[in-house]
């Protein structure tokens, strides 16, 4: 059966999933709508993790990262960008407009501005607020669930039966100064085959880049396993390396080329949006932790 459109994102981020939703419903290409629907979250100001709003790093400096995936198996990334809060529709000029794949800090920066973006604050005086009250202890210990529950990303499967995506963060609150998470690394926050379908991650980055999840689900489904079967598998992995799991999330959101979709998680708490035939649902994720 050819599916219809589906859009399916992280988290229970309703507005962004409908609006990539009936982008897609209106024939806009996957990619497009993917970046028309996370726009949604980055220009979010409560959204403490994604965009303008989100925490900034233990030296007050807001840091964005995201990148895109075409069904073409092109991409595009910007990491550790200052000032600029549509990331993800930057990561797609640096897909379409440059010779590179990847453009960080400063160079990417100066890069947006050469596209049109604005320069904008992004440090909101609520996150500046919590971050003071965080220097007080300056403890780093992300909250499961909590304090870093609103990384976006999002998977798209367009009239013509092709999947995109893309992926966009600040990043865990109170990061040292550069550091940069799975999110707009492909292969572990997001990958895309056309052939096969996509898959996206949100949680304790360094421990999706340990073991390239995102890459990781795609491949697995290549061998034939549901989206379903290839998140948990790639959840499984994570947790027989380290035995430190219980202390923090880690989620994977997966769609194949038949529109079917799957999420797996470490916590229980974790869901997921899908955007289907103007029906847009919220489902919540079976987990490795049952209670
Ligand atoms: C990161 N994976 O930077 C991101 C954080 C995240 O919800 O997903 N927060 O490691």
């Amino acid at each position: 059966k050819k599916s219809g459109p589906i859009a399916i994102c992280t988290w229970a981020f309703t507005n962004a999933n409908a609006a990539a939703g009936k982008a897609l419903d209106d024939n806009t290409n996957a990619l497009d709508a993917a970046i028309i629907g996370v726009a949604v979250e980055e220009e979010n100001l409560k959204n403490s993790t994604v965009g303008k709003g989100g925490d900034p790093d233990r030296e007050g400096n807001v840091t964005l990262d995201a990148c895109v995936m075409d069904y073409t198996g092109d991409c595009g990334a910007v990491v550790c960008v200052e000032n600029i809060t549509n990331v993800a529709a930057l990561a797609k000029k640096v897909m379409t407009e440059t010779p590179h794949v990847m453009l960080a800090g400063q160079g990417a920066e100066e890069f947006a501005y050469t596209q049109g973006f604005r320069k904008e604050e992004l440090l909101t005086e609520e996150a500046k607020k919590n971050w003071k009250e965080w220097l007080k202890t300056s403890e780093y210990k992300p909250i499961i669930n909590i304090e870093n529950h609103d990384t976006i990303g999002m998977l798209t499967l367009d009239v013509h039966g092709n999947i995109a995506g893309t992926c966009t963060t600040s990043g865990l609150s109170y990061k040292m100064k550069g550091r940069v998470g799975d999110s707009p690394i492909i292969g572990s926050g997001l990958f895309i085959d056309n052939e096969i379908g996509g898959a996206t991650a949100t949680g304790m980055g360094e421990e999706v880049m340990k073991t390239v999840g995102s890459f990781l689900i795609v491949e697995l489904m290549r061998q034939g396993k549901s989206p379903q079967e290839a998140c948990e598998e790639a959840v499984h992995r994570i947790v027989s390396k380290n035995e430190n799991y219980k202390n923090f999330q880690i989620a994977y959101i997966a769609m194949n080329k038949a529109g079917e979709t799957g999420s797996y998680c470490i916590h229980k708490g974790f869901t997921y949006m899908k955007y289907e035939n103007g029906k847009n649902e919220n489902i919540p994720s079976p987990s490795y932790i049952k209670e």
